[in-house]
């Protein structure tokens, strides 16, 4: 690196791979590092890669190098391992190594049954498909692939060292002629050829946290066949505005009189860290929502992108059906499989609180202090989800709402807005 773009500290590392479109772009490795010329725009970047490629890169792939000559080694070396991995793998594929978090996916009944479902449904059309189960874990779907349908050949992708015992239970159910296990982050497989089905448990809390989903694009590009299935097919987030009185009360009510003494000045704070993060794994009983819920994202499977994730953002307009305490928003998601049949019924994987519970639960999002309400109220707003430019498997959530008394002057109307990091 020249010791003038040093001074400037232009050199930067690729967070996420990214596949140039056309000859002016850069085609990036996670991992990379590249010197950024010049920036023209806010999205776009001039910069030279390895030395001799130079053409346009996507600045959202691309996160700052930190590291300055000047400092002692030690530090360097610190400041190395914090810029490594964005993607945190080592604890990511690291847990999915045990089997804590599969026997809680196997144990979801709705979720485990729906894929089951899926290729019941579809067992005719499967006949002689190629299908990747992209983080098969356990290999649950890819055994259901092969025993209940006849796939020509499933690729079953693993990168946690999972993908071993994976391959014994392959062969102990007598599948290893249609099954292969692939060891290895599907984004950087090889296969001998395109996928009619690509196949795939990627969804996180609040759908997207994880960002498992990108891996999945990238293989839809590269690896689906013309005409090929994603499964699922389509993705909506949900939201509802709702009631967390209990959530509320355990936080807030504790600091009132612990011990006969008073902590109530530390309520704020406790609001604070508290609601400033999404409560996951949070249980909405169907009576706390105050209204019908409705999607605030619907995303196509086949149409989205890698670069789309980095915001997305959605709209709601919430009619209150009942008096009561909004104390935050609730969300979870629905997923769809399309039938491999032209007009043949697609199965749905619903996990909000009126269908049967799953692993996932719901995810809270609380306001700081509780707003009353009517029925007949309104409450409309926003929700932006936007990805963490440092940690990929990360986003912040900011909810942006506005409160219209059905009963009182316009003029009163409440609004909030609150970013939940995590
Ligand atoms: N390549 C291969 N396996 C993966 C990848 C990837 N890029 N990402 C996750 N997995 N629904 N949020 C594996 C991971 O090791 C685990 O076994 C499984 O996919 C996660 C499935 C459930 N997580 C989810």
């Amino acid at each position: 690196m020249s010791a003038h773009s040093d001074a400037l500290n232009e050199e930067f590392v690729v967070l996420s791979d990214f596949t140039a479109d056309g000859t002016d772009q850069l085609s990036l490795r996670r991992g990379d590092r590249l010197e950024v010329l010049s920036r023209p725009c806010e999205d776009w970047w001039w910069a030279e890669l390895r030395g001799d490629e130079v053409g346009y890169v996507p600045a959202c792939h691309l996160l700052q190098c930190r590291i300055s000559t000047n400092t002692c080694p030690e530090a360097r070396m610190q400041q190395q391992e914090e810029l490594e991995d964005p993607w945190q793998d080592e604890e990511y594929f690291g847990s999915y190594g045990t089997l804590k978090l599969h026997l809680e996916m196997l144990l979801d009944r709705s979720r485990t049954e729906a894929y089951r479902q899926v290729v019941l449904s579809n067992r005719d059309l499967l006949k002689d498909k190629v299908v990747m189960d992209l983080g098969c874990g356990t290999g649950v779907i890819s055994l259901f692939c092969a025993q209940l349908a006849q796939p020509a050949k499933v690729y079953a992708v693993e990168a946690s060292s999972m993908a071993q015992y994976t391959r014994q239970l392959v062969r102990q159910n007598g599948c290893e002629d249609v099954v292969s296990v692939l060891q290895g982050r599907a984004e950087h497989i090889q296969l001998p050829q395109k996928v009619d089905v690509l196949l795939s448990e990627w969804m996180g809390n609040c759908l997207l946290f994880e960002f498992m989903v990108e891996a999945v694009l990238l293989v839809r590009q590269r690896w689906l066949a013309e005409g090929g299935v994603m499964w699922p097919s389509s993705a909506a987030l949900l939201l509802v505005p709702c009631q967390a009185h209990s959530f509320y009360s355990e936080n807030m009510s504790f600091w009132k009189n612990p011990y006969g003494l008073d902590f109530s000045p530390l309520q704020p704070l406790a609001q604070q860290e508290l609601f400033s993060k999404p409560k996951f794994s949070h249980v909405l009983e169907p009576q706390d929502c105050l209204s019908v819920p409705s999607a605030v994202l619907a995303l196509n499977m086949y149409t989205l992108t890698v670069q789309d994730l980095e915001e997305m953002e959605g709209q709601f307009g919430f009619r209150v059906d009942k008096p009561g305490d909004f104390h935050g928003f609730c969300a979870w998601f629905s997923v769809g499989f399309e039938s491999l049949q032209a007009g043949g019924e697609a199965v749905q994987l619903h996990t909000g609180p009126f269908s049967e519970p799953t692993h996932w639960k719901q995810t809270l999002f609380m306001l700081d202090s509780p707003v009353s309400v009517q029925q007949g109220d309104s409450i409309s707003g926003s929700m932006v989800l936007r990805r963490n430019q440092t940690w990929r498997r990360h986003m912040s959530v900011t909810l942006s709402w506005t409160h219209h008394s059905s009963t009182e002057d316009t003029s009163k109307a409440r609004h909030g807005s609150y970013t939940h990091h995590q």
